[in-house]
Order: C-alpha cells, then structure tokens, then sequence
C-alpha cells in the first residue's frame, strides 16, 4: 500500500488529509500542489483541479471528505468517524459546516486578503484592506464561532467524547486564520479557544503547523500594519 497524497500545506482540505493520516499512523509521500499552477494531466487525480488528490497505487480519490472516507474504510483503526449512527451524521455535518460554511468565507475574505496575497500574489496588506477582513470577522465568522463554542459545550471534542473528522476539520481551517494573525477571543470562545490549543499541540498538527512557519505565518506582519 503506497499513498501520495496531492496539495500545497496551506490548503485546509489538505491540511485535514494530512492530520487524519498522522491520526491514523498511515505513512504516505507528499507532493505539494499549486492548484492555480497544476502539474499536467492533474486533472486526472482531481477532475474539478482542486487539491487534494490521493492516489493510492494507481486509484485516484479527489476531494478532502471523499479521501478521508475511503482512508477510514482502507484503515478502520484507530477509528476517526463514530460508531453511533447519529453521531456520525452530526460528524459529517460538522466537517460540511467548515468546508461548505466557514471556509468560503474565511479562504477568500480573510486569508487570502492577510496571508496568501502579500505572500504569493504581490498584494500588499494595507490598512483598508486589513479592516476589510477583519469586519468579516466580527460580522461573519464570529457567529459561526459562537455556534462552535455552543456545539463543543463541556466536551473535549465536538462529538461522541472522541477524536473525530469533526474535530480534525475544525483545527484544520483555524489554522489559516491564526496564520493571519486572526484567534477566537478566549475571553469570548474560551471552549473553541482551549479546543484550538489542544488540537494544536497534537504532534499529528504540531509538525504540519512547523512545517508552514515559512512563508505562511504572517502574525507579526499583520500586526504592524
Ligand atoms: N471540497 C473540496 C474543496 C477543495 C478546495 O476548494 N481546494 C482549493 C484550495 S484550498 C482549490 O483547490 N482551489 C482551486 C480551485 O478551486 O480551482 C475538498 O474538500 O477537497
């Protein structure tokens, strides 16, 4: 069994990929993606050209929650999906709300104006712009964290009093926002914040966290303009 697993580190769908693998133990090779500069015939692994792809052998998968399905069914220990039918529905719907709810709004109004702009497109962060996004964050995202804060309650994960795709997909878009300099409160969030904090200090998204130090943390610079 031989996994390569397709996508730039900064990506939350493959970053996601990545700590589900380290969860799981399963070693596999990365090969870093640009979507917008894609390798010929990538469309071959991904058919919208969107990262990340899998390949397993010569089985392509596309798409973060597709992957990481046919992963836990590849490699059912330990178990990241439920066993409860419900929660396992509350699971998926959990990773559907980041992908689907939060990230459209954190990828293209938050990080990319802070972070993948001034590193990658030549687009300086200016005072305007910086407001900009973080008027999305108070206006937009911060309701989606309030709902986060609610769903996680007393628990130290968000379903089943277990490590889930739910868990692994909330830590996973959050770290491009801190990249920009952008956390939860925890005056406000504290359950989202000390949630984050334990995530994050897991090795399986301590290690991929050091690996994107360079270029992609842009705290320091945010916070001087
Ligand atoms: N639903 C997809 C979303 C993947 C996605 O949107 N990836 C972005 C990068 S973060 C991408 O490839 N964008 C390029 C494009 O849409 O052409 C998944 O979960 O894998």
């Amino acid at each position: 069994m031989s996994y390569t697993l397709f996508g730039a580190n900064v990506s939350p769908f493959v970053r996601k990929c990545r700590a589900f693998l380290a969860e799981k133990g399963i070693s596999y090779t990365h090969e870093s993606v640009n979507p917008f500069q894609p390798p010929a015939n990538f469309r071959q692994l991904s058919p919208l050209g969107r990262i990340p792809a899998l390949l397993d052998g010569e089985k392509a998968v596309a798409d973060s929650t597709a992957i990481c399905i046919y992963l836990e069914r590849r490699n059912p220990s330990p178990a990241l999906y439920p066993a409860d039918d419900y929660d396992y529905a509350h699971a998926l719907y959990l990773e559907e709300y980041i992908d689907s709810g939060l990230l459209p709004v954190a990828g293209p109004m938050v990080f990319r104006p802070l972070v993948l702009g001034p590193v990658a497109m030549n687009q300086p962060l200016t005072p305007a712009v910086k407001e900009a996004a973080l008027e999305v964050v108070e206006n937009q995202l911060a309701p989606m964290w309030d709902y986060l804060e609610r769903q996680l309650g007393a628990n130290e994960f968000f379903v089943g009093n277990q490590l889930s795709i739910a868990d692994i997909s909330v830590a996973s878009a959050f770290v491009n926002l801190w990249h920009g300099g952008v956390d939860p409160d925890p005056g406000h969030w504290p359950k989202l914040a000390a949630f984050l904090g334990r995530m994050w200090a897991r090795p399986s998204f301590a290690e991929l966290i050091a690996e994107e130090q360079k270029p992609w943390n842009r705290r320091e610079a945010v916070a001087a303009v």
